[in-house]
């Protein structure tokens, strides 16, 4: 006959040691049974159940039933008989796991035949084009630094010289993160717009001289059209030092587009506004489809519209009002000076390799990714 939980009308610690000692007998009995995996399962679910499995029995007929004085050593009683029927349970699942694997061994395993090959894929276009943009900077001795992609409205906008309610801000339609009205604002959580946060976290962490280049993900609130996706890539650039001028930066990003799109390549800077540097540019290389001409052929180059002529990054001289915030890790305004560029390293992988969706590079459709492997 099966064991069943008995209720208690004697609580003395004599009484209940032998209601303990009939259980626990019954509790071996029952585990040496067990040959197979289903009839573990049915042993497991008999002692175990939450509802009314024997522990939940053990535990309202000795435990909660008890009278006040017995309580403590029912307590005791019920913790060991609930040690045992957890190591009778792993115990019987390892033979009844053993004893079906070494009768079915020889026939799911055959050990002769060949293994599964996964492909292991390949670079993505695009983190392609970073690591060759970061690889050129990184032979000029700059070094790499990443940084967190949800951030606060301080390091995404305050620190980069966007002030609260500035119109500025309105140029980067920014997706914010839900609920955080209860906190001041520079503590809001966005995702980031542009990777310069990075910048300011480093120069609170690194004193200058520093050369920097950072790629990363980011967000804006754009709908999705042929040349704009809410999330892409950027590459950005940050020299500081005493006595860097416009000319270091015309010489170093002239230098970095020579050494990705050729050497016949020439660069062109036309004034721009950024909140962040001052003065800014725009920097357009001649147009590498064309070779500058704006025809193909007797047919107008596309990619640079005719002109000749591509746009590819935004640059400037670090503004004052940036170094302000980090002025007390040594980047007094007064003693250093900086250039800083960004590029869409998306925009740059469309152009290096004439594709004319950027959607393409995050649909993740094989037949399109690899023909960059
Ligand atoms: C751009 C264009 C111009 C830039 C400036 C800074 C910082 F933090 F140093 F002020 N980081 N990045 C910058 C300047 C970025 O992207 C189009």
């Amino acid at each position: 006959m099966a064991y069943t939980v008995p209720k208690l009308k004697d609580f003395s610690a004599a009484a209940l040691e032998k209601a303990t000692k009939k259980l626990l007998s019954a509790l071996d009995e029952e585990a040496a049974a067990i040959e197979t995996e289903p009839d573990w399962k049915t042993f497991r679910d008999r002692w175990m159940a939450r509802k009314d499995g024997v522990l939940t029995q053990v535990n309202d007929l000795w435990l909660k039933a008890a009278p006040k004085e017995a309580k403590r050593h029912a307590g005791q009683q019920v913790n060991e008989i609930k040690k045992r029927v957890e190591q009778a349970i792993d115990v019987a699942q390892n033979r009844a796991r053993g004893d079906s694997a070494s009768r079915l061994d020889s026939d799911r395993l055959d050990i002769t035949l060949p293994g599964i090959q996964r492909p292991i894929g390949a670079e993505h276009p695009v983190i392609k084009t970073m690591n060759e943009i970061v690889s050129v900077f990184r032979n000029l001795g700059y070094s790499v630094q990443e940084g967190p992609v949800i951030e606060t409205d301080y390091y995404n906008f305050e620190a980069l010289n966007f002030p609260p309610n500035h119109p500025a801000r309105d140029t980067q339609d920014t997706l914010f993160i839900a609920n955080q009205e209860s906190k001041p604002q520079r503590e809001r959580l966005l995702l980031r717009t542009h990777t310069s946060p990075v910048q300011i976290r480093t120069m609170e962490k690194i004193k200058p001289p520093l050369r920097i280049v950072i790629p990363g993900k980011v967000h804006r609130n754009d709908p999705p059209d042929a040349s704009h996706s809410p999330m892409f890539h950027q590459i950005e650039g940050l020299a500081v030092d005493t006595n860097i001028t416009f000319g270091d930066l015309k010489g170093t990003l002239d230098h970095a587009m020579k050494a990705l799109f050729g050497s016949s390549v020439k660069t062109h800077f036309r004034p721009s506004f950024f909140p962040f540097t001052e003065p800014s540019a725009e920097m357009m290389v001649s147009c590498f489809i064309c070779g500058g001409s704006g025809q193909r052929g007797s047919e107008p180059c596309r990619p640079c519209k005719r002109t000749g002529w591509i746009e590819i990054l935004g640059c400037g001289m670090v503004d004052p009002n940036v170094f302000e915030f980090v002025k007390d890790n040594g980047y007094d305004p007064r003693k250093v000076s900086g250039f800083a560029f960004g590029m869409g390293a998306d925009r740059v992988a469309l152009l290096k390799y004439g594709v004319d969706d950027i959607q393409l590079f995050f649909q993740g459709d094989v037949r399109f990714l690899r023909q960059f492997a």
